[in-house]
């Protein structure tokens, strides 16, 4: 195949390509290379190829969840080691953001293991995002499902990009989570977008989902009414006590393959190398980059999961040639 066919029409620069399933499968079947080729230059459109944006997360509130998402370590429906933990108190999460700001991060990430956010819960978690943002980095929540009028409060708050995953195809979501819907996720994105806030959605790869279901998941989130500013793509962790503990490993070329078409798709998202680094090798980070991942989870600790070290980081940052931005 020539590297200049494209798989998909090439829109006119001001209109905007809704892809199909079957453009997106055929991305995740051509050879390796030209996919990489190909996402390069797409990357290369739109960014630095050479900069890496870096998030820090923090589990405000972890364990005990309601959900029984298959994958999750905090679901009280899962038989997990975790320790349950109430919400962090204000000064901690300062801390902790001061500590990101200075390592580098340009973007502080809070989860909490809610369904959604109480009323009350949502006051404390306002006065985070208030005082997190006054230290001149980027603020970013993950609080689950969201009820009228809370986005616009975050959005008041100072809140810059809410994450909430679609996760996996909505053909595949039921295998994985039943407690709620793929709809609900659907409607707590509006909310956000209608709040003004940048999204932040992606998925996990890696759940025993079909390649086509894979592809299904990048089609829903390039073709909602506004792609996500911020895709994370993440590997499943398994987690012993879960579900998925077992899930079959998934060859890592299909991991790049999926940031690829991740990139291809939404030209000018962030993509963010999320879950499941701590298990890569050096080599295999620097594919998703050249696959046009540009965005990754910075200091050793995810959620409740190992992330790697900073200085790991740091030096492949250093070997690689990439600056952090
Ligand atoms: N409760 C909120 C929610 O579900 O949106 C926020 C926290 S939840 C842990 C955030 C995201 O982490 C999930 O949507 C999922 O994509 C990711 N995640 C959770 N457990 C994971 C695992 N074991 N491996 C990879 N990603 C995981
Ligand atoms: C996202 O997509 N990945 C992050 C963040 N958003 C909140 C969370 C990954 C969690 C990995 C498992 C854990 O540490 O519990
Ligand atoms: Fe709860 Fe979120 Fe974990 Fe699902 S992914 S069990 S909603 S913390």
């Amino acid at each position: 195949m020539s590297v200049c066919s494209p798989v998909a029409p090439v829109a006119a620069a001001s209109a905007r390509h809704l892809w199909t399933l079957a453009e997106v499968l055929a991305l995740y079947e051509m050879p390796l290379m030209d996919l990489l080729w190909r996402a390069q230059q797409v990357h290369r459109q739109h960014f630095d190829a050479n900069a890496i944006q870096r998030s820090t997360l923090l589990s405000v509130k972890t364990g005990g969840c309601s959900e029984d998402c298959g994958y999750c370590s905090q679901s009280a429906r899962h038989d997990t080691d975790l320790e349950r933990e109430r919400l962090l108190p204000l000064d901690e999460v300062v801390a902790a953001a001061q500590a990101a700001k200075a390592k580098g991060a340009s973007r502080f990430c809070m989860g909490a293991a809610w369904k959604g956010p109480k009323a009350d819960d949502l006051e404390r978690v306002l006065d985070m995002v208030r005082e997190v943002k006054a230290l001149g980095i980027e603020t970013c929540v993950t609080l689950g499902m969201l009820k009228a009028g809370q986005a616009a409060k975050l959005k008041d708050a100072g809140l810059d990009y809410y994450n909430h995953n679609l996760d996996t195809d909505r053909e595949f979501y039921g295998q994985v989570i039943k407690s709620h819907t793929q709809d609900d996720r659907l409607e707590t994105l509006d909310q956000v977008r209608e709040a003004g806030i940048n999204v932040c959605s992606g998925g996990i790869i890696g759940m025993g989902e079909s390649r086509k279901n894979r592809a299904a998941l990048i089609v829903q989130l390039a073709n909602l009414p506004q792609p996500p500013e911020s895709v994370p793509i993440n590997n499943l962790v398994p987690i012993p006590g879960t579900p998925l503990a077992d899930a079959p490993r998934l060859d890592p070329f299909e991991f790049v393959r999926t940031i690829a078409a991740a990139r291809i798709a939404m030209p000018t998202s962030w993509v963010r190398l999320s879950a499941g680094r701590q298990e890569m090798s050096d080599e295999l980070q620097a594919l998703c980059f050249l696959a046009g991942a540009n965005s990754m989870f910075y200091g050793d600790h995810l959620l409740t999961t190992g992330n790697p070290e900073a200085d790991r980081d740091d030096a492949l940052f250093a070997r690689l040639g990439v600056k952090a931005i």
